[in-house]
């Protein structure tokens, strides 16, 4: 159990967030199927991304790193090669799931495990349409869960609409579509992150964006490049929330990703009052970045819902906190996503902010938190899920009692220098 700071006024300075981790996955998997060599700097050395260069290098990726770059030579779709051994995925849905996108046109076997939390996570929704591409999986309850094992083949492109608004099964079909014969178009439900998208672009592929539409022709050779990972808002959130409700805070954090794909975030700060500024940086980087200033104000709540909810979806534990110290009811709906997370989002963030003396109730698809009340001590638990464990840390600065956190080594999966970085700040 790790003694969390209580009752802290004042976090001020500068904070440079790590790398964003849906990029970092990325540039490994587009640089091991592009030709020739792709740099990667201020690459993101979490867990779950750890994991994706493993099981790249099992598949006969060379992947090094040098002076704090990543450097993967690349050789083709066809340069991948059949794993001797079983593809760990670790905690990482991102990880197993655009994976079997890329495996799904190779001609040969593959394992997939991952942990414990994984195993509870529906694979399916990519499963079921690369089979209808032309792939073969299997796994335990007819795919659905890990270990799952693919032998890959002759694809063919197709026409699919996602029943669920979800990056990882829109980027998992375009990397099959890649490799199909044909054109594949793809119809979002709802607009999600869109790196995939951008990197297939900066590798010099060829991608059409009508609205919600998609269209990629098959058969594409992608060539290596150099990326510059931006530093993710995704962990920036937590800092966010953190100077916003912790009293006379004022911190600066450089350098963070603003892809409008995923500022959610900022957009329910304003909202709710926030004092905030938002100073748009000339990057040499494909996705837009940014330094935000924030420094603590009075909240109001707000309803969060709708289209909104893909660009925010791993905010929503830290947003429920934030929720807890603004003034009036907010309202989370259409966010039923968050019951396949690492945890079920809703029941763990509730479960863990009830017993800090939040005032929050779950329902079927989201949560509703009165504000205002205060938090007070408590032993609290991460569920092993890196974003519950970092929420709960940030609950402590405003709780008036002791908070003891258990599980907080999970809180590297995602941001390895997360409890440093709050010293940083906290001095
Ligand atoms: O990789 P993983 O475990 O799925 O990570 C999470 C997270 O909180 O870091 C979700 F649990 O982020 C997903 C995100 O929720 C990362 C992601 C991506 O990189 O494409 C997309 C989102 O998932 P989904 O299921 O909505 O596509």
């Amino acid at each position: 159990m790790k003694q969390l700071t209580h009752n802290r006024t004042g976090l001020k300075g500068n904070l440079l967030v790590p790398g964003d981790k849906s990029i970092s996955h990325r540039s490994i998997m587009f640089g091991a199927i592009a030709n020739g060599t792709t740099t990667v700097t201020n690459f993101l050395m979490g867990q779950d991304c750890l994991c994706t260069i493993a099981c790249f290098r099992k598949l006969g990726v060379s992947i090094e790193e040098e002076a704090h770059q990543i450097i993967i030579e690349g050789k083709g779709f066809e340069g991948l090669q059949e794993p001797t051994d079983v593809l760990d995925v670790g905690n990482s849905g991102t990880t197993i799931r655009l994976l079997l996108g890329i495996l799904a046109g190779r001609p040969f076997h593959a394992t997939l495990i991952g942990d414990h939390s994984i195993g509870k996570r529906p694979m399916t929704r990519v499963t079921v349409p690369l089979a209808k591409m032309g792939a073969k999986i299997d796994g335990r309850q007819n795919g659905e869960f890990t270990p799952l094992s693919i032998r890959g083949g002759e694809l063919s492109g197709m026409n699919y609409s996602l029943p669920v608004a979800s990056a990882q099964v829109k980027s998992s079909l375009l990397f099959a579509g890649l490799q199909g014969k044909g054109k594949t178009t793809l119809v979002e439900k709802e607009k999600t992150r869109d790196h995939t998208e951008r990197m297939i672009k900066q590798f010099g592929g060829q991608i059409t964006e009508d609205g919600l539409t998609i269209h990629i022709e098959g058969g594409q050779s992608l060539k290596g490049t150099s990326i510059q990972v931006p530093g993710d808002i995704s962990s920036a959130a937590f800092f966010l929330v953190a100077a916003a409700i912790v009293p006379d805070s004022e911190i600066t954090l450089k350098n963070v990703g603003l892809n409008p794909t995923r500022t959610g975030i900022l957009e329910v700060l304003e909202q709710m009052g926030a004092n905030m500024e938002i100073i748009p940086t000339d990057a040499d980087s494909c996705e837009p970045v940014g330094d935000i200033v924030i420094r603590y104000s009075k909240l109001t709540a707000t309803t969060i819902q709708g289209e909104i909810i893909p660009k925010l979806i791993d905010e929503l534990p830290i947003i429920a906190l934030l929720a807890t110290a603004a003034e009036g009811k907010t309202i989370i709906r259409d966010a039923q996503e968050l019951k396949v997370k690492e945890t079920n989002r809703i029941d763990t963030v509730v479960h863990e902010l009830k017993k800090l003396g939040a005032n929050i109730e779950a329902t079927e698809d989201g949560m509703i938190i009165r504000g205002g009340q205060g938090l007070h001590g408590a032993n609290v638990s991460s569920h092993g899920d890196h974003r519950i464990g970092m929420m709960l840390a940030i609950a402590s600065l405003v709780s008036n009692e002791p908070v003891y956190l258990e599980g907080e080594e999970a809180i590297s999966v995602s941001y390895p220098t997360f409890f440093a970085d709050l010293q940083q700040i906290m001095k």
